[in-house]
């Protein structure tokens, strides 16, 4: 029970499990881990598949013929596990060279490089049979005002997005974009810090239907965000191109734990909206196995993200069988809100006197809408005591 298997579309970047445990207090407390043993410790676990940076597979400044000896290996890994790359990514953070940014470094010469940098690595997702190629932009930002020209700044991503639209459309690849929101952290406030920015932004591009966005639990909820909320808008609007699934309490740092641990209430609503939305998308994890855990942790933690979801998956449509919480969504008049507000016509409203001039808003108003009857059949349904 709750052992996931590739169809259930999970899958890990592979800076995820490799995470050596370095933070800006303290040095790495794990050792190097080869990303073909994160493919293959993966694969036995269930996944479906691993992401990843250019420089988690080949590390920056590598030469040609390490980087296809680097590749080679890994593709030989995903084919004997049988695990896919349905997502890839750039590193446009780590060098000191992207410390101002990639695609909105006030430095020209560095712009160009990060979109080359790109380019390079889109080269690669394509060849390895990813649909979705990921932008964090977790440099683009500033610390002081007069640091950054917002303005000019978005006209310059707006162009970056432009550019690789331009080249994924030229060599005919299958890939779109989706754009990570965060509001801080590295950056002091980092450019299009959530999923509402980031949803803006992408209408203002050449090709919008080429980008949408990958939310991630923790992001939303630094800045004290509903993240399923955020995600539903997401939905709404047709741009949950991916998503990054983890853990986070409150408004803190980038915590990245485990899915599940952190805010479980919202983890729950979560997996409920994915599941009835109907979500076929990667099931993402970006987490951080705790530093102060050894590689055991790393894989516990890893079996455990999988787990929580399908624990959460499982409470979610019991939840949702239940016929006292049918009872509680018609009794909170879920159904009403699916039925147009003025079906009948701008003119037949106009008309309607018992829409105004005889409506009785002292009665509806003391109308309970019955919400705490039916959160707390979710509470139970979380808790496992249904
Ligand atoms: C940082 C992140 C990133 C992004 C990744 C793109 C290093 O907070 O979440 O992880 O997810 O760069 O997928
Ligand atoms: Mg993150
Ligand atoms: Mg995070
Ligand atoms: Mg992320």
């Amino acid at each position: 029970r709750f052992t996931p298997t590739p169809a259930d579309r999970f899958t890990f970047g592979l800076w995820t499990v490799g995470w050596r445990g370095n933070d800006p207090f303290g040095d790495a407390t794990r050792p190097v881990l080869d990303p073909v043993e994160s493919v293959e410790r993966l694969a036995e676990l269930g996944a479906h598949g691993v992401t990843f940076h250019d420089d988690d597979l080949i590390p920056f400044g590598s030469d040609g013929k390490e980087r296809a000896r680097l590749v080679g290996r890994f593709k030989d890994a995903l084919e004997r596990t049988g695990m896919k790359v349905p997502m890839a990514t750039t590193n446009l953070f780590t060098h000191p060279v992207f410390k101002d940014g990639g695609f909105t470094s006030n430095d020209r010469d560095v712009r160009r490089f990060a979109l080359r940098k790109v380019i390079r690595n889109i080269d690669l997702a394509a060849e390895l049979g990813a649909s979705t190629y990921v932008a964090w932009g977790g440099r683009e930002g500033a610390e002081s005002g007069g640091a950054k020209d917002v303005r000019l700044a978005l006209d310059r991503m707006k162009e970056a997005f432009d550019l690789l639209g331009d080249y994924v459309t030229e060599q005919g690849y299958d890939l779109r974009f989706a754009i990570e929101p965060k509001p801080n952290e590295p950056r002091g406030d980092i450019l299009l810090p959530t999923i509402g920015h980031a949803l803006a932004f992408i209408e203002r591009l050449e090709r919008p239907e080429m980008v949408g966005v990958n939310p991630e639990t923790g992001h939303e909820q630094m800045a004290g965000l509903n993240f399923p909320h955020g995600i539903a808008q997401a939905l709404w609007a047709g741009k949950l191109f991916h998503i990054d699934l983890n853990g986070q309490s409150g408004i803190k740092y980038d915590q990245d734990f485990r899915f599940g641990a952190g805010d479980l209430r919202q983890a729950f609503w979560l997996v409920d909206l994915l599941e009835s939305a109907g979500y076929d998308g990667s099931l993402h994890f970006d987490f951080k196995p705790v530093r102060t855990d050894g590689i055991d942790g790393v894989w516990e933690s890893a079996k455990n993200c999988m787990r929580n979801y399908l624990i959460l998956k499982e409470r979610a449509a019991a939840f949702r069988a239940d016929p006292a919480v049918q009872e509680a969504l018609t009794a909170s008049r879920l159904h009403e809100l699916a039925r147009p507000t003025a079906d009948d016509g701008l003119k037949a409203l106009l008309a309607d006197t018992s829409a105004y001039e005889n409506f009785d808003a002292t009665a509806a108003a003391e109308r309970s809408m019955a919400f705490e009857a039916l959160d707390q059949l979710a509470m139970e349904h979380l808790l496992g005591v249904r």
